[in-house]
C-alpha cells in the first residue's frame, strides 16, 4: 500500500524516495487507516479535559497499533531503508511539561486500546514548551515549533464562540487521531484560534503577554511570574473550558440529551485544577438553554470528577477574583453563588471556594462540585485524605478514591524496546501485549542462566544503541560498559538533583584521593527548569559546571562521567530508559505524588535506587525489598518536619563534615572558575539556609544506598535476577489497569 502512495504522491518508487518523502507517505496512509477504525460515539462518552498531552512522536506508536509495523519496518529494509531514519523527520510536540501530560497521553492511548469511547481536549500550542539550550553551563530556552504543512493534525470545520470580557475569538479545533492497539480510533480535539501570529516572538521566548489575540495558544504555561502572564493563563483555561463544554453539549444533544440527563451521556475529567473553569462554564451553559440554577448545579456536579496530582501548593491554583473579573466576568456570578451554598452548608472556613483574600481555590471547586476526587498513588491519597484535604475528605469520604497511575507498555516496552519486547516474546508468548500481568510467566526463569544472560545482553545492546544516538545527536560519548544511572524529569528541588549532583562531588572526591570504583560510572541527567524558577536553573548550572570539571579531568574521567542531555523530551526518553542501569527516583518522601518514570524505567530492566514516595512504595511492594535499594525518611516523618517545623539544614551542615566537604565543594575555587559565583553562591546559600526539600536530611543514607547498589553490580548473576523481577512484577503498572479502574469506579461507561 506504501509503494502505491508514493507512486502517487511523489510519483517514484520506495527505493528512490528521501526518508522525509516516506515519512510523508506513512502519514498519510496511517491516518486514512486511523480514520477509518473510528466508531461511532456510544451513548456515553468520557471527555478527558487537560492543558497538557506530552504525546510524543506518533509515527512508530501508529504503526504498531494499526499492526503495521514489523510489515512496514521489513519493506523499508527491503528497499535499504530504515524506520528508524524514517523516524527521525518527525517532529516532537512538546504539549505538556512532564508526568502529568505524558499521564494524560498514555490515558488516551489505554483508553482507545480497551475500546471505550473517550477523546482527550486541550490546546494546540504552536510552540509547546519550549526548547531548552545550554550555553556557558546555563539553560537557554527558545522555541519548540512542530507543526508543519503536512502533520498529524486534521483540520475540522467546526468553530466556537468564546466571550472574554473585552472581546470575543472564535476558535478552530483541529484533531490528531488516537489509535487503539489492534481497537478503536478516538481523537485528541487541541483547540487553535485564527489570528494566533507567531511572528511576535522576540529573542528566546519573550513576547508580549497581554496581545491576547496574537499569542493565546503559542506556548504552554508562559511565564507567570508576573501578573500579565497569569491573566494569559487564565484566558487559555476559559478558552480550553469553553470550547470543550460547548462541544459536549453539542453533542449529546445530538445523541439525544435533553440536557436534564447530560451524565448519562458525558462525563468529564478534569486534569489538575486547569481546567476547573469548566465547571462554572457548563453550569453558566445550562442556564443559558432555560435549566434553573439549581438544578444546573446539580446537573454538573454528576458529570465531572476531579484528579489531583500534586501536594504542592504552589501548582494548586488560587486565582484573585481581581483577575477572573478582567478575563471572565460572567463566571464570577455563578462562582459566587457555588462559595455561598458552600458556606450556608459548612461553617469550616478552609472549605470555601473564595478565601479571605479574594482568591478562588480552583481544586475546592472541582471537590465541592464533582462527584469523585482522586490521588494517583496510594501514598498520595493516603496524604491527601489524611492531611492536605483531610477537612474535605471529613464531608466527602465517599467521593476519595485512588488510581495509582500507569503507563502504556505499547511505547515504553513494544516501540522502544524492540529486542526485549522480541525476547519476552520468544520466552512468554505475545499474551503480555494485551494483559500485562502475563509478564509475571517470566518468573518461570528465573534460575535459566541462560535467560539470565540474554537480558543482560540486551541491555548491553540497548546501552550501545544510546551511545551511538548521543553521539550522533548531542556529540555526547560516553562508555557502554560502564554503570548508566539515570536522573531524567522535570526540574524541581523535590525532586533532589542537587542531591544527586553532591553525590558526583563526594564520588569526585574520592577518586582525586585515589578510591577508584570497580566499574566506572556514567551518570545520566535530563531536566528542563521553569524559566522563572531560578534555584532550579542553578541546580542545572551546577551539574553542568561538574560535567565540565570531571570530563576534563584525566585522573578522574576513567572512572566517572556525568551528562546532561540537551533538551530532555519523550523521544529522549525512549532512548535511555532502555538502556538504564539504574534508575533515581529519590525525591522527598511525600513531595512525588506518584511518578512514572519509575515504572517506566522498572519494565525496562532497570533497578530502582529510591526513598519510599509515591509509587516507589508500590514497586518496593512487587517486587520485595532484595530488588530495590530504598533509603531515607518515610513521608510521616517528613510531614512530621514540616508541622515541627524542625529541620534546620544548617545544623546537619555544621554538624557532619563530610556533608560540609561536598556542600563546600559547590563554591571551591574549582568550580567558581568554571561556572558563575552568582548562581553558585545562591545554590549553596539555598541548601545550607532553606533547602526546603530536605537534601541534608537524606544525603548521607543516599549515598550508603548508591555505593551498595554500585556495588551489587559487579555481581552480574544477582543482578540479572533482580532486573528479571522487575520486569516480572511490571505488569501492574500497565495504564491499561489504570483505566479499567477508572472506567470501574468512576466513568462507568
Ligand atoms: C505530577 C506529579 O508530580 C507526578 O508525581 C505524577 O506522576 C504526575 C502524574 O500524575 O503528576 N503532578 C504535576 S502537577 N506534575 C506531575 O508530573
Amino acid at each position: 500500500m506504501l509503494v502505491e502512495i508514493l507512486q502517487k504522491k511523489y510519483n517514484k518508487t520506495l527505493k528512490e524516495c528521501s526518508n522525509e518523502e516516506i515519512y510523508f507517505g506513512l502519514l498519510d496512509m496511517t491516518k486514512d487507516m486511523a480514520e477509518k477504525k473510528y466508531k461511532k460515539d456510544t451513548k456515553k462518552k468520557i471527555y478527558y479535559i487537560s492543558a497538557e498531552f506530552l504525546i510524543g512522536k506518533l509515527l512508530s506508536n501508529n504503526l504498531i497499533n494499526l499492526g503495521i509495523y514489523d510489515e512496514i519496518k521489513e519493506e523499508l529494509e527491503q528497499n535499504g531503508k530504515s524506520i528508524a531514519e524514517v523516524e527521525n523527520i518527525e517532529l516532537e510536540p512538546s504539549l505538556g511539561n512532564g508526568g502529568l501530560g505524558r499521564l494524560a497521553a498514555c490515558f488516551l492511548d489505554s483508553i482507545a486500546s480497551l475500546g471505550l469511547n473517550g477523546d482527550g481536549i486541550g490546546l494546540n500550542y504552536h510552540f509547546g514548551l519550549f526548547r531548552q539550550v545550554f550555553k556557558d553551563c546555563l539553560q537557554k530556552e527558545t522555541i519548540n515549533p512542530w507543526i508543519t504543512d503536512e502533520s498529524w493534525l486534521i483540520k475540522r470545520d467546526k468553530s466556537y464562540t468564546v466571550n472574554f470580557k473585552d472581546f470575543t475569538v472564535k476558535s478552530k479545533l483541529y484533531d490528531i487521531a488516537v489509535t487503539g492497539y489492534d481497537n478503536r480510533t478516538n481523537w485528541l480535539h487541541l483547540f487553535d484560534i485564527e489570528t494566533v501570529d507567531e511572528s511576535i516572538v522576540k529573542e528566546g521566548i519573550s513576547f508580549e503577554k497581554a496581545d491576547i489575540e496574537k499569542n493565546l495558544t503559542l506556548f504552554l504555561y508562559p511565564d507567570d511570574s508576573d501578573e500579565k502572564g497569569e491573566l494569559l493563563r487564565i484566558y487559555q483555561q476559559y478558552f480550553m473550558v469553553s470550547n470543550a463544554a460547548q462541544m459536549i453539549l453539542e453533542e449529546c444533544i445530538l445523541k439525544g440529551s435533553n440536557l436534564h440527563d447530560l451524565y448519562e451521556f458525558a462525563v468529564i475529567q478534569i486534569n489538575d485544577t486547569h481546567p476547573t473553569m469548566v465547571i462554572p462554564e457548563l453550569i453558566r451553559l445550562l442556564m443559558e438553554r432555560g435549566i434553573e440554577m439549581d438544578e444546573a448545579i446539580d446537573i454538573v456536579s454528576k458529570t465531572c470528577a476531579y484528579t489531583n496530582h500534586t501536594i504542592l501548593s504552589e501548582a494548586l491554583e488560587k486565582w484573585p477574583i481581581k483577575y477572573l473579573n478582567k478575563v471572565v466576568p460572567h463566571l464570577l456570578p455563578i462562582i459566587e453563588v457555588l462559595d455561598k451554598k458552600v458556606r450556608e452548608k459548612f461553617e469550616d472556613p478552609t472549605v470555601t471556594i473564595i478565601d479571605e483574600q479574594e482568591r478562588v481555590h480552583m481544586a475546592h471547586i472541582d471537590i465541592h462540585y464533582g462527584f469523585s476526587v482522586n490521588g494517583v498513588a496510594a501514598l498520595h491519597t493516603e496524604i491527601l485524605k489524611q492531611n492536605e484535604l483531610n477537612n474535605f475528605y471529613k464531608i466527602y469520604p465517599e467521593k476519595f478514591n485512588n488510581k495509582t497511575n500507569g503507563i502504556t507498555f505499547r511505547r515504553w516496552l513494544m516501540h522502544c524496546n524492540y529486542p526485549l519486547t522480541a525476547y519476552l516474546t520468544d520466552l512468554i508468548g505475545d499474551g503480555f501485549k494485551k494483559d500485562a500481568n502475563q509478564l509475571e510467566k517470566l518468573l518461570d526463569y528465573k534460575e535459566d542462566t541462560n535467560v539470565l544472560n540474554t537480558l543482560l545482553d540486551i541491555k548491553y545492546d540497548n546501552k550501545k544503541a544510546l551511545k551511538e544516538y548521543l553521539f550522533k545527536t548531542q556529540g555526547i560519548e560516553i562508555d557502554e560498559n560502564s554503570i548508566f544511572d539515570i536522573q531524567i524529569k522535570r526540574l524541581h528541588e523535590y525532586k533532589r538533583q542537587q542531591m544527586n549532583a553532591l553525590y558526583i562531588i563526594h564520588k569526585y572526591l574520592e577518586i582525586k584521593n585515589g578510591k577508584k570504583p570497580a566499574t566506572p560510572i556514567t551518570l545520566i541527567f535530563g531536566a528542563k527548569a521553569a524559566p522563572a524558577y531560578i534555584i532550579a536553573k542553578d541546580i542545572i548550572h551546577l551539574i553542568l559546571c561538574l560535567q565540565e570539571l570531571i570530563n576534563s579531568d584525566k585522573e578522574v574521567n576513567p572512572y566517572l562521567k556525568v551528562v546532561m542531555v540537551e533538551n530532555y523530551n519523550v523521544t529522549l526518553a525512549e532512548k535511555l530508559i532502555p538502556a538504564c542501569d539504574i534508575s533515581e527516583q529519590i525525591s522527598l518522601a511525600s513531595k512525588e505524588a506518584s511518578g512514572t518514570g519509575n515504572m517506566k524505567f522498572m519494565l525496562n530492566g532497570a533497578i530502582t535506587l529510591g526513598t519510599m514516595d509515591g509509587a516507589n512504595v508500590e514497586i518496593a511492594e512487587l517486587v520485595g525489598k532484595d530488588n530495590i535499594y530504598i533509603f531515607g525518611e518515610s513521608s510521616e516523618e517528613v510531614i512530621s518536619h514540616y508541622e515541627n517545623r524542625d529541620y534546620v539544614s544548617k545544623d546537619y551542615y555544621n554538624k557532619d563534615e563530610e556533608i560540609r566537604q561536598m556542600v563546600d565543594f559547590i563554591v571551591s575555587d574549582t568550580l567558581m572558575n568554571i561556572g558563575k559565583k552568582e548562581n553558585l553562591e545562591r545554590l549553596f546559600n539555598e541548601l545550607i539556609n532553606k533547602d526546603w526539600f530536605m537534601t541534608l536530611l537524606d544525603i548521607k543514607e543516599y549515598i550508603q544506598k548508591k555505593e551498595e547498589i554500585i556495588a551489587d553490580y559487579e555481581d552480574r548473576e544477582k543482578w540479572s535476577k533482580m532486573m528479571l523481577e522487575n520486569i516480572s512484577k511490571a505488569g501492574f503498572f500497565s495504564s491499561d489497569r489504570t483505566i479499567l479502574e477508572y472506567n470501574q469506579d468512576i466513568w462507568n461507561v
